[in-house]
């Protein structure tokens, strides 16, 4: 299946070590290096986002696509996804990755009926399921766009109209058939339009029934049809609604236990959704770690002075470290890798900017890995945090931790201890040590 060549002049990435001038190579992720006795190719698992690296064309709502790349050329819709899948594995063979993620529609185009695109997507997912065994390229998750057709302008699965919902349904369902498919080791709910804009003409309770009977059915058809792997939820505060049901971790997880979805359900969690729901990425990982549930990771990066999804590329070292600590901690994700859910800037109009985009993402994650490992395994990190709960580690705080102390206990105590010395909370200690680190 000879194709033709996208990414002309540009080789394989390789690591080159951070003395490099190269830009077109790794300075920090070295794939085959092991970390926390694990290479960072396993700890990862990066992925390519498909909607934003061969999709998007650089429009905002100001004027349209200044990135007229040569697979969006074809007017035939099956050929413009052919073109699309063939640009999508060079890119991905020569970044080095092992996986994608896509919606359907971004496989190919919709059409004007539903049996159209149930034939479209069949199509181009036996074209795909054979770039996949050439190339040993893996699909990190599959999901379906139940968010920008107008027919889903108030939801999907939590439309006031039940045809609307049948029609997501049915939509998810093909959705899936992709996805056990292609092997999709994941599949991602993302809701859209799952929301509301106002609350005069919204029943919320009956929404949020409908969404969970809806996940139930979307989960015992997968699972019916032999389909293993994790069901993830993203959760995002708003945009597009005003309204997001899925406010963020701790929302989605009170949400899932609600509904009896915990065991098949865990998070994706989106860097700039944590920092839309004024939450740190941080937070948002380690709410999901507490649950068991720490999925996947959306990586991107918002705009700290404005207020929407941006999706820049991650390069902040800061906030990447914590979150990797994080990340150690909790032994990794749970069947998840981190996608690269961002996109270059409008601006960027060169076919190698993609590239030195993803580059610089994958060496963030990697120097913030390294870093955090260091940390944990040098510095008094650990120590110094362990040291602020040693009260509970043993006398009248070890029985409390077991549960022999009733309050009339905890009441004797204060009298016995009278007045208390401050403990600090050493927060620029534990910021030093970070930063030491990097
Ligand atoms: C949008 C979401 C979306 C999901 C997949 O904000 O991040 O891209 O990841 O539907
Ligand atoms: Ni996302
Ligand atoms: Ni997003």
């Amino acid at each position: 299946m000879a194709s033709q060549e996208y990414f002309k002049g540009i080789d394989n990435i390789k690591y080159e070590g951070h003395l490099s001038d190269n830009p077109l190579a790794f300075k920090y992720y070295n794939p085959e290096q092991v970390v926390a006795g694990k290479t960072m190719r396993a700890h990862f698992k990066f992925a390519i986002a498909y909607w934003h690296t061969f999709c998007g064309q650089g429009s905002d709502p100001f004027g349209s696509g200044t990135q007229n790349f040569a697979w969006d050329r074809a007017s035939a819709p099956l050929q413009a996804a052919k073109d699309k899948a063939d640009a999508a594995f060079e890119f991905i063979l020569k970044m080095g990755f092992d996986y994608f993620c896509f919606h359907d529609f971004d496989l190919i185009q919709e059409g004007t009926t539903f049996s159209e695109f149930e034939k479209r997507l069949a199509t181009i997912t036996e074209y795909i399921k054979q770039k996949k065994a050439e190339t040993g390229i893996k699909l990190l998750w599959g999901t379906a766009n139940c968010f920008s057709n107008p027919r889903y302008m108030n939801g999907a699965s939590t439309n006031p109209d039940f045809n609307v919902l049948a029609r997501a349904g049915g939509q998810i369902k093909l959705a899936l058939d992709a996805t056990i498919t292609l092997d999709g080791e994941n599949y991602v709910f993302w809701g859209g339009r799952e929301g509301y804009m106002s609350l005069l003409n919204t029943d919320m309770g009956r929404e949020l029934d409908h969404m969970g009977q809806f996940l139930t059915m979307a989960r015992d058809y997968a699972r019916a049809q032999g389909f293993k792997g994790n069901f993830f939820i993203e959760p995002k505060p708003m945009e597009p609604m005003k309204h997001q049901y899925d406010f963020d971790t701790a929302t989605t997880i009170g949400f899932l236990r609600k509904y009896g979805l915990e065991k098949d359900f865990k998070i994706n969690i989106e860097v700039n959704h944590a920092t839309l729901a004024q939450h740190t990425f941080q937070h948002e990982m380690e709410t999901a770690a507490n649950a068991d549930m720490l999925g996947s990771l959306d990586a991107n990066r918002g705009d700290y002075q404005n207020g929407w999804d941006t999706d820049q590329f991650p390069n902040n070292i800061q906030e990447t470290t914590e979150a990797m600590l994080v990340f150690l901690k909790a032994g990794g994700l749970q069947g998840g890798g981190i996608n690269f859910d961002a996109k270059i800037r409008r601006n960027s109009t060169d076919m190698e900017d993609v590239f030195l985009a993803h580059i610089g993402g994958a060496d963030t994650f990697a120097r913030a890995l390294i870093t955090a490992d260091k940390i944990i395994t040098s510095s008094a990190y650990d120590k110094l945090r362990k040291a602020r709960y040693s009260s509970f580690d043993s006398g009248k705080g070890q029985d409390f931790e077991a549960g022999k102390l009733d309050l009339k206990d905890l009441y004797n105590i204060a009298q016995e201890n009278g007045e208390l010395k401050l403990q600090s909370g050493k927060q620029e200690l534990f910021e030093n040590i970070i930063n030491q680190y990097i």
